[in-house]
């Protein structure tokens, strides 16, 4: 049975769309692959975010009604020789009753009935997992053409559905911030895992090992994105996913791993001494990255802009770099040249959500960055980088890669760290990994 937070989204939601408008939410499909026979399967977002429906091969249409808007859905019929292989699909009777469809037919129905629907719209507003969902709609509107004259005008404008509704999956409901809470304890707490078992002579992929057992263990259902276990060197390669070298007394290893819980992401980052403690030059660094993702964090608050954030990761990482001697000049002349780039060159963080990196504009207008508001959620990342090909560097630097990224909620005050389980001062990694 959904809640009626499914109810209250869709009615909101619905108000934005003009007089005029239908709207057509594709699911996703059945990740067939007769090689593989049973692929796991994720389900849209924003189809999910709408209906909390989780089969695949299924259309939404809203259409208004003679009083209201009228949710219609197609999708699987209940067939019982394909039901032996994959299980009980939820067919129309339970779309109706459990689901709030007010109406439900098998999806083969759908091409049939949907040019009847959109027929006298003037916009479609839609989504599409691929371009097979967006040729459908085309060829829905192309049905139509050569009835003008019967007084029906096919749909002119085709609107994609995000405009709106990711504005709305920007602002989490407690609802969702209850899930996003536990995505990030899950988390959390399997990173702790991985710091206990973290040492010398072992793979990567045994600390991947650990993390995904623990994601699974705990009722998350699986890693949110693939995981990045990056020793040594690999920690420059911002995306490393290998996950195969040995993991080498003295080096670090970079852990950027979340799970996947309930349809919400976690997402966060450590960097350990794979031997229980830091060198000398690694401190360094690492203090470095961590007072600036402190400072940055502390910085959030309702009305400040993502992007005044980011530069202040900018300017904090330059002055962290000038006193390490990577950098030598002028802090201003420094950060206006972006000096800092070969050693920082991402994003201080991103949305997070229903997905990874989350829908919604960090940029609202030309020129005008989006204030952050009380429940959104995003990643605070910074990191430094020092790529041994980088030339004239000291040689003690060379192969050293921190990121330290936790997971933000924005409060009416300020924010909390909803991944803070996980910890990250020097003193308190060293003193967890030694025992
Ligand atoms: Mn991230």
């Amino acid at each position: 049975m959904i809640s009626n937070e499914y109810k209250e989204r869709q009615r909101k939601f619905l108000k934005t769309i003009n007089d005029n408008g239908i709207v057509i939410v594709f699911a996703a499909k059945d990740p067939k692959d007769h090689q593989k026979a049973v692929c796991k399967f994720r389900q849209n977002s924003d189809f999910y975010y709408l209906t909390g429906f989780e089969e695949s091969d299924a259309i939404a249409v809203f259409i208004r009604g003679r009083k209201s808007w009228e949710y219609i859905l197609f999708s699987q019929e209940k067939k019982p020789e394909i039901e032996v292989w994959t299980g009980k699909k939820i067919g129309q009777i339970q779309a109706r009753e459990e689901y709030g469809a007010d109406q439900a037919f098998p999806l083969e129905k759908a091409t049939a009935m949907i040019p009847e629907l959109i027929k006298s719209h003037q916009q479609i507003y839609f989504n599409t997992n691929d371009h097979e969902d967006y040729e459908l709609i085309l060829s829905w509107v192309r049905s139509l053409q050569g009835q003008e004259r019967q007084g029906f005008n096919p749909p002119l404008e085709l609107i994609d559905i995000g405009k709106e509704l990711h504005e709305m999956r920007m602002r989490k409901s407690p609802e969702e911030i209850l899930l996003i809470r536990k995505a990030c304890e899950i988390s959390a707490a399997a990173h702790l895992r991985a710091m206990k078992a973290c040492k010398p002579g072992i793979r990567e992929y045994e600390l991947e090992a650990e993390l995904v057992y623990d994601f699974l263990r705990q009722g998350g259902s699986a890693p949110a994105f693939e995981p990045i276990i990056a020793g040594g060197v690999n920690a420059c390669i911002l995306h490393y996913t290998k996950n195969d070298m040995l993991l080498k007394d003295g080096d670090l290893v970079l852990i950027d791993v979340g799970v996947e819980y309930k349809h919400y992401a976690g997402d966060i980052t450590r960097t350990l001494p794979i031997n229980g403690k830091f060198s000398l030059a690694q401190r360094a660094v690492y203090q470095a990255v961590l007072d600036t993702q402190l400072a940055v964090i502390k910085a959030i608050k309702p009305g400040i802009t993502w992007f005044e954030l980011h530069q202040l990761s900018e300017r904090l990482i330059t002055e962290k770099l000038l006193t390490l001697g990577l950098l030598q000049g002028k802090l201003e002349d420094l950060v206006v040249a972006k000096a800092f780039k070969p050693f920082y060159m991402h994003f201080i963080g991103h949305w997070l959500g229903l997905d990874v990196h989350d829908v919604g504009f960090y940029k609202i207008k030309e020129d005008q960055w989006r204030k952050v508001e009380p429940g959104m959620v995003f990643t605070v990342e910074p990191g430094i980088y020092i790529d041994p090909e980088i030339s004239g560097i000291d040689k003690k630097w060379a192969g050293i890669g921190v990121r330290i990224e936790d997971d933000i909620l924005v409060t009416e005050n300020g924010c909390e760290v909803l991944t803070a389980g996980v910890p990250k001062s020097i003193e308190a990694i060293e003193s967890l990994m030694q025992n």
